[in-house]
């Protein structure tokens, strides 16, 4: 974890943080600070964790020392159980909704074993929780059918998705996830409502065998707003928020990592009717992007660079 300044120095590590699984994909995966940042200093973020059984996506927070060089009082408030044998699939974005409490993604963990787990209300594996800055439940949760239901759970049936953004017109909330062989999805996110997976998709396994029934539709059962096949393994997400460019106002913009290129989408009417593909020269993996406060848009790398992008 580091500070990189608008004008591009990089600090040094920031410490104070728990140990880290970065075995396979894991990682620290997602971050956020709090809205009233400028009075309490908080900052939100999800790793990969080892616990007795395996690996999990965990929650922290703390508070950035004044220095910056420090996390103070950092604290696990949330585990996405149960523990996989697994270092993949770990989901991990986070962000603040409008209410105050906090979105974040889990993945399915990619074993045959876990993967069904998606479809169980039960466990937190492949679903997007809603909590508190505590860690506990949200207040306005969904409702889900089964009396076992996590109470944390927002919605359900998600493969591996790293990317949550919330429209700044509309205010829902959109999220991507890798998806198998052909079936990398773009999803609006509905409190409630099932995404489906591994029970249908437009994807195969990598290794070419249909996925259970093979089926891409079912009652019940949300469709993607658009998906990708080829596959882009879509990754970070943000909405380009004001018009200081003015034909990508409430655009979105997506990090594809095995597409490397930056996609940007046109949205009217909640449907999609236009993609671009930006930087495709720069031969980069994107990881994330984000909008600053200075209205750029900042993307970062798996080869560990940060791109600035805007007017001039
Ligand atoms: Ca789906």
């Amino acid at each position: 974890m580091r500070i990189v300044s608008q004008t591009g120095e990089t600090g040094s590590p920031i410490t104070g943080i728990p140990v880290v699984n970065s075995g396979g994909q894991g990682g620290l995966l997602g971050l956020c600070i709090d809205p009233e940042f400028s009075a309490n200093r908080m900052v939100y973020w999800v790793f990969s964790e080892n616990i007795s059984g395996g690996t999990v996506t965990t929650v922290a927070k703390g508070r950035l020392s004044s220095e910056e060089t420090t996390i103070e009082n950092s604290e696990v408030i949330y585990r996405a159980n149960p523990a996989a044998n697994s270092t993949a699939h770990y989901g991990g974005r986070i962000l603040f909704d409008q209410t105050g409490n906090l979105l974040v993604s889990t993945g399915e963990r990619s074993g045959i074993a876990t993967r069904p787990l998606s479809q169980d209300v039960d466990a937190a594996l492949g679903k997007i929780i809603r909590i508190t800055t505590e860690g506990q439940p949200a207040p306005g949760n969904p409702q889900f059918s089964d009396a076992d239901a996590l109470p944390e759970l927002y919605s359900i049936g998600h493969r591996n998705p790293q990317g949550l953004a919330i429209h700044p017109v509309t205010e829902e909330l959109w999220q991507t996830e890798h998806g198998p062989r052909g079936g990398d999805e773009l999803n609006l996110v509905k409190p409630g409502a099932n995404y489906g997976w591994p029970t249908i998709t437009y994807g195969i396994e990598y290794g070419g065998q249909t996925i259970g029934a093979g089926i891409q539709q079912q009652d019940g059962m949300e469709q993607p707003v658009y998906y990708w096949d080829p596959v882009v393994s879509p990754s970070g997400i943000t909405f380009y928020k004001g018009n200081r460019i003015a034909e990508w106002e409430n655009n979105l913009f997506i990090g594809s990592l095995s597409g490397q290129h930056i996609i940007r989408l046109i949205i009217v009417n909640d449907r999609i009717i236009g993609e671009e593909r930006l930087l495709s020269g720069e031969n980069q993996r994107f990881r994330d992007i984000t909008q600053g406060t200075d209205a750029a848009l900042y993307a970062i790398t798996d080869q560990g660079r940060l791109y600035k992008i805007d007017i001039d």
